[in-house]
C-alpha cells in the first residue's frame, strides 16, 4: 500500500480522493489470500484453581488445526477435551459431558471408539506450562455440522490425567479450566 505516484497526491484538495485509492488498494492485495477460519477458547480457571490459557483453531484445506497453551497448571498430566455446552458456569459443570456427535464410548484420541471431544493429555513442566497441537480431518469449524464443528462447545482442562478407559470421563478429575470455543470475528 502506497501512495507513491499518485496523481492527485500533490493537490490538497484530494486528499479524500487519496485515501479512496489506499483503500482500493488494501481490497486488491486481499483477493489473493485464501480465508481461513478461526476460532479460539479463552482458557479461565475454576473457583481456587490457577490454569490460564488460550486453545486456538484454524480451519484450512478440510482440517482443523488446535494449538493450545496453557499456564498457572499443577507439573504433570492433565487431560482435556471438548465438552457438549457452550457454558463454563458452575466451575465448568455446566458443559455437561464430552462432546460425543458420533455416539461412541469414551476413549483415546484416533484410537476408535472414541469421543470427538477426546484430545487427551497435556504434561504441564515445573513452570506450569502445557502445549499440544493436533491436526484433524475429523473436525470442521463454523459449517454448523452439528457432527463435525468444534464451535460454541467448551473446551476443558483437568485436575488429573485421562486414563482412556474408564466410561465416560476417563476418570479426568476436577474441571479446572474452561473456555468456550468461539469463531473469531
Ligand atoms: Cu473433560
Ligand atoms: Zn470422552
Amino acid at each position: 500500500m502506497t501512495k507513491k505516484g499518485h496523481p492527485f497526491a500533490v493537490l490538497g484538495t484530494c486528499v479524500l480522493v487519496v485515501l479512496c485509492g489506499c483503500s482500493d488498494d488494501v481490497d486488491g492485495a486481499s483477493q489473493g489470500v485464501k480465508e481461513r477460519k478461526r476460532a479460539t477458547a479463552e482458557i479461565t480457571p475454576s473457583t481456587g484453581q490457577s490454569v490460564m490459557g488460550l486453545a486456538a483453531f484454524t480451519a484450512e484445506n478440510g482440517q482443523v488445526e488446535l494449538t493450545l497453551q496453557l499456564n498457572g497448571l499443577k507439573p504433570g498430566v492433565h487431560a482435556v477435551h471438548i465438552h457438549e455446552m457452550p457454558d463454563c458456569g458452575m466451575d465448568g459443570n455446566n458443559a455437561m459431558g464430552h462432546w460425543n456427535p458420533t455416539n461412541e464410548a469414551h476413549g483415546k484420541w484416533g484410537t476408535p471408539p472414541f469421543h470427538r471431544g477426546d484430545i487427551g493429555n497435556v504434561t504441564a513442566d515445573a513452570t506450569g506450562k502445557a502445549s499440544l497441537s493436533l491436526r484433524t480431518d475429523l473436525w470442521t469449524l463454523g459449517d454448523e455440522s452439528s457432527s463435525t464443528d468444534v464451535l460454541n462447545h467448551a473446551f476443558m482442562v483437568h485436575a488429573d490425567p485421562d486414563d482412556f478407559t474408564t466410561q465416560p470421563t476417563g476418570n479426568a478429575g476436577a474441571r479446572i479450566g474452561c473456555g468456550v470455543i468461539k469463531r473469531n470475528p
